[in-house]
């Protein structure tokens, strides 16, 4: 059974992680609009995990007996000064999902809610992908650079990133 404070902080997540899909799924628009249809892709297929994060949360947070609830959501922004910037911006956004999780886990561990540890389990492993993720096409990013053709071959290459989830 669920504290009080650990329903409100896992319902909270379950606002975050459909907060993910809702912003990767507008970055997904902005780079189809801007013919980058390999990272839109990989965006479209990101923002449906993130939807499957919170419902994960959400499975679990009824499995328990308590009511997760579905949230009222922000507008996502739709405006991004380049590729680059884009992206740099999901790595930043993953740090910040990263600390909700460990504060989560360690809310977790101070209560003694060791069903509620466990579970979070795969979402600390999940986080540390893909900040890895992240991270590896920014860096391919500015590897390659963006002028003319290497605009073409990385958003090609991000295309391909992230099948394995
Ligand atoms: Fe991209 O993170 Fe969910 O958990």
């Amino acid at each position: 059974m669920l504290s009080a404070s650990m329903l409100e902080k896992l319902n909270e997540q379950i606002r975050v992680e459909f907060e993910s899909s809702n912003i990767y799924l507008q970055m997904s628009s902005w780079c189809a609009m801007n013919n980058y249809n390999g990272a839109a892709d990989f965006l479209l297929r990101h923002s449906e995990e993130e939807r499957q994060h919170m419902m994960k949360l959400f499975d679990y947070v009824n499995e328990t007996g308590a009511m997760a609830t579905v949230p009222a959501l922000a507008q996502p922004k739709h405006e991004y000064e380049s590729l680059l910037k884009l992206f740099e911006e999901t790595l930043e956004h993953e740090k910040f999902v990263t600390s909700r999780i460990n504060a989560l886990v360690d809310s977790a561990l101070t209560e003694k809610d060791f069903s509620t540890f466990n579970f979070l389990q795969w979402y600390v492993a999940e986080q540390h992908e893909e900040e890895h993720l992240f991270s590896d096409i920014v860096d391919k990013i500015k590897l390659i650079g963006m002028e003319g053709r290497g605009l073409f071959l990385i958003d090609k290459e991000i295309g391909k990133m992230g099948f394995e989830g």
